[in-house]
């Protein structure tokens, strides 16, 4: 086991890092901005290290930083965490190139990943279904035109490097289509410095739905079934669900089996993602995503397991030690993301909490590294909380959250609580009868009241 792990993050996620450290037996090193000095993260560690001034590419994203703040503590792992550098393949390459092990895949699959059309190609070669689309990228406006007069319209034009919703466009036909070719390829090449695009039928109405995998270096792999995260409003995810209302244990099983198949001859190792778009009771892989992600305790609720244990444990080369009998799934759990946030306009609320007061009681979780007197920065992502609840049923998991966010004060700052107790009370929601759509126009029908 590891003798000390450097957590390369801050917020909720750094303290969910150490928790699983600390219960596991080893010292932690919190890396910080000068911005967050105060940061519970820092408080809570065994050491902390100050890397840089507040923006973060000059200290979560500094690469030489860090490594130096491992070797001076002597960590001989580094957590990424989410977000920051935690899909960065040259990142993963250089910290086992200084001798210290990163806590993820292997920075091949992180890089195969990366590019939107190498994971489709792996996926598809996995026998993991896709979309309809091109057969890898598309290299001209002869092309794209092919492509769609044989899918057909609607179709969608993809960047390879993008990802969580940048760099699309859809065509909604042949007239949409050059038009549509040149802002995504243009767009492609500012934003991520790589043109190559793609194309795929557009589905109009689909769910996402996403696979939580856990894969050791001998070959196994196992999945902790689905999470439903189509309430998402312009890419950003605002609550979660597991598992998704929308699938029978049938659908998750097989899923399940496709993709823990092709993962284990793929070599793939430690935790990761896959992302689906649901539609006509068809799943489509779209993309993976190689890291812990912020929503993984609504997986951990049902199934009774900390990923994060188990990620540290798999880096460290131990075997996942059971198989895909022996995960179970229990009751239904639910995630609000509580973000430091104008829940009408969602202008972002820096500034100091006066009060803090989190839920507790049955199958109530908070993972936040809030605390009453802690001034949120202005410098970066507004999520301050997640609240997860867990009960049997999904109608009593969403009773438990009503009455959890009820108790949540959050003084000084406005955040997104009274919208969660707005969606928790809307009988569409109840009725777990939404699409990727859904949170979009829910948020505009509260505007015109
Ligand atoms: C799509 C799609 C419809 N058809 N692909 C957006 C984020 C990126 N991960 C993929 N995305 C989409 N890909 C096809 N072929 C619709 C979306 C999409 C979406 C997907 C998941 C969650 C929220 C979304 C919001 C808008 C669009």
């Amino acid at each position: 086991m590891f003798h000390k792990v450097l957590i390369a993050n801050r917020g909720e996620i750094a303290l969910r890092i150490q928790r699983a450290c600390r219960e596991l037996g080893i010292p932690t090193v919190a890396v910080h901005s000068t911005a967050d000095a105060q940061a519970m993260h820092v408080r809570l560690a065994d050491e902390s290290v100050c890397i840089g001034p507040p923006s973060a590419r000059d200290s979560y994203l500094n690469v030489a930083a860090i490594l130096s703040a491992a070797a001076v503590t002597g960590a001989d792992a580094i957590h990424p965490g989410y977000g920051f550098l935690s899909e960065n393949a040259n990142f993963a390459e250089m910290v086992e190139a200084h001798g210290l092990t990163f806590i993820g895949p292997s920075s091949a699959h992180i890089r195969m990943m990366g590019d939107k059309i190498t994971a489709k190609t792996a996926m598809a070669s996995l026998g993991v279904p896709l979309v309809p689309g091109s057969d890898g990228e598309v290299k001209d406006l002869d092309e794209a035109r092919a492509v769609a007069d044989r899918i057909k319209y609607p179709v969608l034009i993809k960047a390879a490097a993008g990802g969580g919703g940048r760099g699309m466009k859809v065509a909604h036909s042949e007239d949409d289509l050059e038009e549509a070719w040149r802002v995504a390829r243009t767009e492609a090449r500012t934003a991520f410095g790589n043109d190559a695009v793609y194309i795929e039928k557009y589905l109009d109405r689909p769910r996402h739905i996403e696979m939580q995998v856990m894969a050791d270096s001998f070959g196994h792999v196992v999945h902790f079934g689905e999470r439903d995260c189509s309430l998402q409003r312009r890419h950003q995810k605002l609550l979660e669900e597991a598992g998704s209302p929308a699938l029978t244990g049938a659908e998750r099983d097989a899923l399940g089996a496709t993709v823990t198949a092709g993962l284990a001859k793929l070599g793939y190792r430690n935790a990761g993602t896959l992302e689906f778009l649901y539609q006509d009771g068809q799943f489509s892989f779209i993309e993976m995503n190689t890291r812990l992600q912020v929503e993984h305790p609504v997986t951990e609720m049902v199934c009774g397991v900390d990923l994060v244990r188990e990620q540290i444990r798999i880096a460290a080369g131990q075997a996942l030690g059971y198989t895909q009998a022996d995960v179970t799934f229990s009751g239904h759990a639910i995630e609000c993301r509580v973000t430091a946030e104008d829940p009408e306009t969602f202008m972002p609320t820096p500034g100091l909490v006066s009060v803090f007061h989190a839920p507790g009681g049955l199958g109530v979780r908070v993972d936040s590294a809030l605390y009453a007197g802690y001034v949120v920065p202005p410098f970066y992502d507004s999520l301050v909380a997640k609240l997860i609840v867990h009960a049997p049923t999904r109608p009593e998991a969403i009773a438990r959250m009503r009455r959890a966010l009820a108790e949540f004060a959050v003084v000084g700052i406005k955040t997104t609580i009274p919208l969660h107790q707005r969606i928790m009370n809307d009988p569409e929601f109840q009725a777990g009868d939404y699409t990727i759509h859904w949170l979009e126009q829910f948020v505009e029908r509260l505007a015109e009241d």
